[in-house]
């Protein structure tokens, strides 16, 4: 019963300790409403009892003007459901605070408006967290930017993350199964699409995954690469492929303006061409395309150079006349 009241109004619990938060949400929720209950009958139930009927004389006060025992009863019943809440709070506290020593170790860093995740044996992903199930795992969180807040509903886990400072939050999954990441401090324009998914997997099938990763696109031809990164990499947050503008210019628009003249915002210009696109990813605050905002991350270490030429062979399909 309480079971399925936890699902009805909560996220599934999948790491260890969620059911503990719940619970302890449920308790401390619970008994406020007893406490409520007990005021209010109460307060209803004596204003009828001893309301002024007519006829009836006056009597002001009562020769009783108090009672130990009831007072007593005032204090000791919410020490006690202060101190059961106090106990098993930060017990709770600590199960979350304290790493196990066998945890892998993930880095994840936010920037405006994606997550990256590094895993322990090399390789990383873009807005995708796969971790294996039943085994802890240790999240080192920072930012590039501004402040983020990594929040993983079903793992009942949040943690911020600052700019030039490392904080940590960890959780062992429970079960398999992809869930959402979002993040929850307000960081701008993109925010609400700043979201990921965690996948938790079987550990052998994780072990497998992670020792392929990385290696699986090296067979893609260049400009379907560059499609999937384009997604992978999170650039569809800011570029659309329609023609319309969003934080950033289109990439079709771009595309479309092959070998025309960027203007700048400080009034320079340059033809558009391979390198052009090429520094915009890695050194996107030099140029600053005229009445857009100096927004986009750099991609300085995050992109190989086949990813480059993948992601600039993608930009080329997106428009015959670029096919030079
Ligand atoms: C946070 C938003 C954001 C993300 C993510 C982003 N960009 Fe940008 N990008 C911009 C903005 C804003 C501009 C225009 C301002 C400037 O030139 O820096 C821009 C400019 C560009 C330009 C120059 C376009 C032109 O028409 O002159 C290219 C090319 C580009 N981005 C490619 C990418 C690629 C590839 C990715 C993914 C690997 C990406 N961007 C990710 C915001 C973003
Ligand atoms: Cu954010």
């Amino acid at each position: 019963m309480l079971d399925r009241l936890t699902e009805f109004f909560f996220p599934k619990q999948v790491s260890t300790f969620a059911s503990d938060i719940d619970n302890l949400y449920f308790f401390i929720f619970y008994s406020s409403v007893a406490l409520f209950l007990i005021v209010v009958f109460g307060m209803v139930y004596l204003s009828i009892k001893y309301r002024h009927r007519k006829g009836e004389e006056l009597k002001l006060t009562s020769s009783k003007d108090h009672s130990n025992l009831l007072e007593s009863m005032f204090f000791i019943i919410p020490l006690i459901l202060v101190s059961i809440t106090f106990v098993w709070g930060i017990r709770s506290y600590l199960k979350m605070v304290i790493v196990p020593d066998d945890a892998i170790e993930i880095k994840v860093t936010g920037q405006s408006w994606f997550w990256t995740f590094d895993y322990p044996d090399g390789g990383t992903t873009l807005n995708e967290l796969v971790v294996p199930s039943n085994k802890p795992v240790k999240l080192v969180l920072s930012s590039k930017d501004v402040l983020h807040s990594f929040f993983i509903p079903v793992m009942r886990s949040k943690m911020d993350c600052l700019p030039n400072r490392y904080n940590v939050m960890w959780f062992d999954a429970t079960k398999e199964g992809v869930y959402d990441i979002f993040c929850t401090e307000y960081c701008g324009t993109g925010h609400s699409q700043m979201g990921a998914k965690v996948i938790v997997m079987q550990p052998a099938q994780y072990e497998e995954w992670a020792s392929e990763l990385g290696s699986e696109d090296d067979d893609l031809p260049l400009d379907e690469l560059g499609a999937k990164l384009y997604t992978k990499k999170a650039c569809n947050t800011c570029h659309t492929l329609d023609g319309s503008a969003l934080v950033g210019p289109s990439y079709l628009q771009t595309s479309q303006m092959w070998g025309q003249e960027r203007v700048f915002d400080d009034g320079t210009s340059t033809v558009i061409d391979d390198n052009y696109i090429r520094s915009s990813i890695l050194e996107p605050m030099t140029q600053i395309v005229a009445g857009y905002q100096g927004v986009m991350p750099t991609y300085q270490g995050l992109l190989s150079d086949r990813e480059l030429d993948a992601l600039i062979a993608f930009l080329k399909t997106l428009n015959e006349d670029s096919q030079i």
